[in-house]
């Protein structure tokens, strides 16, 4: 199939990835989704310039060249990674932002190393609290403000990936040659590209894209004081068949992806009747860690006419996705059922 983004904006560059290039489980890097603040990596930095300083509340300040890094433990992680926005122009009412509709996600299998292992050599000082990344693109806007996000030091020492390969590739320059962090489970939001440095906190980082942005709240409140977008939320999209298709009478084979982040999939039930019954999906392809689910469903039409199919997900902690999407003013973090249903025709 051709390349397919559906493009939101140009420049900082937005694209969304094409349904149908959901239907795998592992999502090409060349129809990958892109989302970026500021201006995207014109050229790849000479990886003879580049290192990776680690700084801040550390025993010793340390720097890491590409070198160096290639010589640690390697580790492979697949990952779903998803824009905290994604869905958003699902919501039945609107929210400012970039109008995702189900493709601001993408599943990829990582390599790379093990932040702890970086975070061990540099020696976490008492104060550490927090763990920032930078990225090193030129930020777009009079204000120039740098892409800097941190996360809590545990989530920073348990499952964070500093990754340099991408579905056996290089990782491409527009998803953060040569270095990404992936908090993995976590929002794209947490997975600072083109990673420069590295700075250990005592606190969170403070800045636009830690207190104005990528927290949850709503009208008439403060944006600080909402919480910050971390762990996907448990949601599941239809793949096929598409919005508004229409389809012959007989088995319709309806097929999807369900996701977690940090827990994993249960099952997935599947209902053709706009929600009032529902039968279970069965999974299919590999199951990982971190990984969404590929499902399917062989539905049996009856009747002609228009029908609305759902999906809904159950994680393994026994918790099912909602019905409805909660709304907030950055519209992050939509996994409504209803949201996601697709409404087609049987002829
Ligand atoms: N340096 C940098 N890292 C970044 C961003 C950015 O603008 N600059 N955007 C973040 C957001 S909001 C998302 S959703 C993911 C998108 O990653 P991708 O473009 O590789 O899909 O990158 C994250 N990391
Ligand atoms: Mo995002």
């Amino acid at each position: 199939m051709e390349k397919k983004m559906r493009i939101m904006t140009k420049v900082p560059l937005n694209a969304e990835t094409d349904p149908r290039l959901l239907r795998s489980w592992i999502t090409a890097n060349s129809v990958f989704f892109n989302r970026n603040q500021g201006e995207m990596m014109a050229e790849p930095i000479p990886l003879e310039e580049w290192e990776l300083l680690v700084t801040g509340e550390v025993e010793k300040e340390s720097r890491f060249s590409m070198d160096r890094i290639l010589r640690m433990p390697k580790a492979a992680v697949a990952n779903t990674l998803e824009c905290s926005g994604n869905s958003r122009s699902l919501l039945k009412e609107k929210a400012r932002g970039n109008p995702w509709t189900i493709g601001g996600v993408g599943n990829a299998v990582y390599g790379g190393v093990w932040l702890r292992d970086l975070l061990s050599e540099a020696g976490l000082g008492k104060r550490a609290k927090h763990v920032s990344f930078e990225g090193l693109e030129n930020p777009v806007g009079r204000a120039g403000i740098k892409f800097i996000r941190s996360i809590p030091v545990e989530k920073a020492m348990d499952s964070t990936l500093l990754a340099y390969e991408m579905n056996g590739e290089p990782l491409p320059l527009e998803h953060g040659y040569p270095l990404r962090a992936l908090a993995l489970g976590w929002t794209g939001a947490n997975c600072v590209k083109w990673l420069g440095k590295i700075t250990v906190l005592d606190r969170p980082h403070e800045g636009h894209f830690m207190d104005n942005v990528y927290r949850v709240f709503q009208k008439g409140e403060d944006s600080k004081s909402g919480t910050v977008v971390t762990g996907l939320k448990l949601k599941s999209i239809i793949t096929q068949p598409l919005e508004g298709e229409t389809l012959s009478a007989g088995p319709v084979v309806i097929l999807g992806a369900a996701y977690g982040g940090e827990t994993d999939i249960d099952r997935v039930e599947v209902s053709g009747d706009n929600g009032e019954t529902w039968r279970q999906a069965e999974l299919i392809g590999p199951a990982a860690p971190y990984a969404w689910r590929q499902w399917q469903y062989v539905w049996e039409t009856g009747d002609k006419g228009s029908f609305t199919v759902m999906s809904r997900a159950f994680d393994g902690e026994g918790n099912q996705q909602p019905m409805n999407a909660e709304w907030n003013v950055l519209g992050y973090g939509n996994n409504g059922v209803t949201e996601h249903a697709v409404t087609i025709r049987i002829t």
